[in-house]
């Protein structure tokens, strides 16, 4: 009776690189018109179905099947749970925006750091 349910078992997540899966993420969510903070603000209300301004997992791998991301099922919520920084199961705007733009994120820090720090010296 349960066969079924057991048939893909054996792909273990052994070598799945989430890194990997991120890059994967980006470039196709960039396809989709996430490129400014807007597009991806918009891309955020779209997956946030229940509106409550934040990604449940469900919201999260629905939208990746819908978008076909092209991540396998029992990689997402791999996915998920890197993207999750404060571990709340779920992902807010904030989080959403450091999974896209993540490495950009962290150059205009760097670059906030340093205007800051030159303001600093006065
Ligand atoms: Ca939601
Ligand atoms: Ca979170």
């Amino acid at each position: 009776m349960s066969k079924n349910m057991q048939e893909s078992r054996h792909a273990d997540n052994d070598g799945v690189n989430p890194e990997k899966l991120v890059t994967l993420f980006r470039d196709k969510l960039k396809g989709r018109g996430a490129r400014g903070i807007v597009g991806i603000q918009r891309l955020f209300k779209i997956m946030d179905d229940d509106g409550s301004k934040s990604l449940s997992e469900h919201e999260f791998s629905k939208a990746i099947k819908d978008f076909k991301i092209g991540i396998s099922e029992e990689n997402i919520p791999i996915l998920f749970n890197y993207f999750d920084s404060n571990h709340d199961g779920t992902l807010n705007i904030d989080e959403f925006l450091m999974a896209i733009r993540g490495e950009l994120n962290n150059k205009r820090l760097a670059m906030v750091k340093q205007a800051f720090d030159k303001i600093d010296k006065d």
